[in-house]
């Protein structure tokens, strides 16, 4: 469904609101009871984060050239949320985020990681796979990783039962830059070198049925971080030409099969209302790709930059029973939130030794409540370049986060930022930097040579 239209929100919104109220009912008589008559044990996660999707790269969020009918369905018969924001515009900051549900300065890990680098996530953080483990969580991650490579980093090592992909990103194997083939990796050792990229998304998939199959008696966590569609794009023959928009299009719709081999799965072992299924991307298009990179749709640039188009991503949550069936949520959120969330559904809380920036949206996610507002930030190394707090956005850095300027946009009329409404509301402004000033407070200091 397109969203450009500027009163859409707004409208979507209302639209949320008078859904959840009359759903309570429905959610508390079909859902609650059944589940906990039924299903006395936790519930299942299965977590898709996929490479470099545009905003309007699924047929639910606009693109009219990829068909994406398994995708679509998620949010057919769960929650889409419009305003869901990766909390980076490039893959490591972004995975922290998600992983830690803190802001990526804070577990240090502020730049893109490349097969150089001797650096990652450290024992210091606690990831959202440690907690739900604890809970008494299967979990595998199976796709890209992309938070160190070296043993002491791997998801092996941060609470994941299981690990199978690349460890960063498929176009790491410059000879150039000595960088080595692509590995592919089971646990913690290498299986294959070069990684065949054609089939890479379809085997993800296959490891992910069989892990859900395994472990269908006990609650899992599945973190699949596809690889694609990060450029080089590649699919297999049995996908390639399918789509109207090329070799990207391919590539997305092969993602969109898994899915759907993933939801078949589920319902064939009768897991599905035992399961929460999320589908979202780590950051925006890569636009410089051209045909080879997404579409972000009514969003102004794409990855690396604080403009919408860099954070703003699909995010799906699909739960029968629990989620009122096509619901849409417009409240900013973001993947910071994923860990408190997912540890208040498996029965915990996230840490509270540490500033967790993420918030529990269960009340979103289950189309049962609003929430208050609360600020977002957009960071880029250690610089916040911009905040959205409500329907405004403030930019205090330029797009190449050079110099100091400032940009205020109302989002809810103007997804596209296209009016800089700065000059007209001077106090917003103000309150909106002081915002940021409050922030920065929290942070740690930058290190001395980066
Ligand atoms: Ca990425």
């Amino acid at each position: 469904m397109p969203i450009e239209n500027s009163l859409r929100p707004r409208m979507l919104r209302r639209e949320f609101l008078k859904r959840s109220a009359a759903s309570v009912a429905a959610v508390t008589l079909l859902g609650d009871e059944a589940f906990a008559a039924s299903a006395p044990r936790r519930p299942s996660f299965v977590l898709i984060n996929c490479d470099d999707l545009g905003y309007s790269d699924v047929g639910c969020y606009g693109s009219e050239l990829i068909a994406t009918p398994n995708i679509d369905a998620l949010a057919q018969t769960g929650v889409k949320f419009t305003d869901f924001y990766a909390a980076a515009a490039v893959c490591t900051p972004s995975r922290a985020c998600l992983m830690t549900g803190r802001y990526f300065v804070r577990p240090g890990l502020p730049r893109v990681l490349f097969p150089r680098d001797k650096v990652g996530i450290t024992d210091k953080e606690i990831t959202v796979a440690q907690i739900l483990k604890r809970q008494g969580y299967a979990t595998a991650c199976i796709g890209k990783w992309h938070l160190g490579h070296l043993p002491r980093f791997l998801p092996t090592r941060h609470g994941f039962d299981y690990y199978y992909g690349i460890p960063y990103s498929n176009d790491m194997d410059k000879k150039q830059r000595n960088e080595p083939p692509t590995p592919l990796m089971r646990n913690e050792k290498i299986i294959e070198q070069p990684a065949v990229q054609e089939t890479l998304t379809e085997r993800y998939t296959e490891e992910a049925v069989n892990f859900i199959e395994q472990n269908k008696d006990h609650p899992f966590f599945v973190y699949l971080p596809h690889t694609m569609p990060h450029v080089p794009l590649h699919v297999s023959e049995r996908f390639k030409g399918r789509s109207k928009r090329g070799l990207y299009g391919d590539v997305v719709e092969t993602i969109d099969w898994g899915v759907g081999e993933i939801v078949k799965t589920l319902k064939d072992l009768g897991l599905q209302r035992d399961t929460l299924v999320m589908f979202t991307s780590d950051n925006g298009p890569w636009l410089q790709q051209k045909d080879h990179g997404g579409s972000a749709g009514p969003l102004r640039a794409g990855k690396a930059t604080a403009y919408e188009g860099g954070h703003r991503e699909p995010f799906i949550a699909n739960w029968p029973g629990r989620i009122p069936a096509g619901s849409i949520c417009a409240d900013p959120a973001s993947n910071l939130d994923i860990l408190p969330t997912l540890a208040s559904l498996a029965g915990t809380k996230a840490p509270t030794d540490r500033i967790i920036d993420g918030r529990d949206i269960t009340p979103l996610l289950l189309c049962k409540d609003d929430m208050d507002d609360y600020p977002f930030f957009y960071m880029r190394n250690w610089d916040v370049c911009a905040v959205r707090y409500g329907k405004w956005k403030l930019h205090v850095r330029d797009r190449e986060q050079q110099l100091e300027a400032i940009e205020l946009y109302d989002l809810r009329a103007d997804i596209g930022e296209t009016t800089n409404l700065a000059g007209r509301y001077p106090k917003m402004v103000d309150k909106l930097k002081a915002m940021i000033a409050e922030f920065c407070k929290t942070l740690p200091p930058p290190p001395k040579a980066e």
